[in-house]
């Protein structure tokens, strides 16, 4: 498919998309996202890719929403968009996402890193959520998947100052999961995909599901999605693959089955 802000490619079992205009730093208008959406679920549905990786440039994963589409509509006009719409979709991507990030990561680009499983970051990324600079606030999950990943106090104070942080602290409060030299960030994320790439491609989904119930479910309900995910998997020819594999002492070669 022909995209206009993204760039696709895929090595290994893994699908990469690269966020692609540069020149306004990524910043993210309807366009992007809607190709960003849709080839997401392309990689979902094909059974050759285990793992997605998002990126930007070493400058700016995303810079936020595009300005210039939100400064002269209306509220109604930007109601009528339904943009969110979309955005809801990348949560029910069942494959994982690894975002490598770098530089800026601000507004809806920090949304956007959020939306993702895991998080290798650039020692340059500013993360932050500079909404409220703008007389607005974030609209693609900015108060709430912040404060469940950073807490309360913290996700206050950057929601209420506009204020970035920097990838250390980032890396402090649990918002990324490393942070490497600019010039390894990408590759770090690569490597890490290739090490998720080789698992049964079933029970990674099964996890990967799991632990977002675990964000949204009271304990019991989230144990019980656990043991239904864990009677399903043994169901699985990989689970066959994995044991046996185990006991003759060689390397399992998973087929999603
Ligand atoms: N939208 C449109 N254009 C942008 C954006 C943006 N978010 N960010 C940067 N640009 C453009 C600049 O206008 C400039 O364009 P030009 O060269 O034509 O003048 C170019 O990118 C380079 O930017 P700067 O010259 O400003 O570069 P600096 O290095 O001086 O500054 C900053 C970089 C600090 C990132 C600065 O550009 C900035 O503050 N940008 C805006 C950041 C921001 O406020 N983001 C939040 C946007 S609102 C939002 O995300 C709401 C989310 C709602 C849900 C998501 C829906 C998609």
């Amino acid at each position: 498919m022909a995209y206009e802000y993204i760039k696709t490619a895929s090595e290994d079992g893994i699908g990469i998309i690269t966020l692609n205009r540069p020149k306004i730093l990524n910043a993210l208008n309807l366009q992007l996202i809607d190709e960003l959406v849709a080839e997401l679920e392309r990689l979902d549905r094909d059974p050759d890719i285990r793992v997605i990786v998002l990126t930007g440039n070493d400058k700016a994963f995303a810079a936020g929403a595009d300005i210039n589409e939100m400064a002269e509509a209306s509220a109604i006009e930007i109601m009528k968009r339904d943009q969110f719409a979309v955005w809801d979709r990348m949560s029910l991507i069942s494959k994982p996402i690894i975002g490598a990030v770098s530089g800026f990561v601000l507004g809806g680009g920090c949304e956007l890193m959020m939306n993702c499983d895991i998080v290798i970051a650039s020692e340059t990324a500013v993360i932050g959520q500079p909404e409220i600079k703008l007389g607005v606030m974030p609209g693609a999950g900015g108060t709430q998947r912040l404060t469940r990943a950073v807490g309360m106090r913290k996700a206050m104070e950057m929601l209420l100052t506009g204020e970035p942080i920097s990838a250390k602290e980032a890396l402090r409060y649990g918002l990324v999961n490393r942070v490497v030299p600019v010039e390894a960030y990408f590759q770090e994320a690569l490597k890490l995909a290739k090490q998720i790439a080789v698992q049964p491609p079933l029970a990674v989904q099964v996890i990967k599901k799991a632990v977002h119930k675990a964000e949204d479910l009271p304990l019991a309900e989230g144990m019980d999605y656990e043991r239904n995910g864990f009677y399903l998997l043994l169901a699985s020819e990989d689970r066959k693959e994995g044991m046996q594999a185990f006991l003759n002492k060689r390397k399992p070669r998973f087929t999603g089955n």
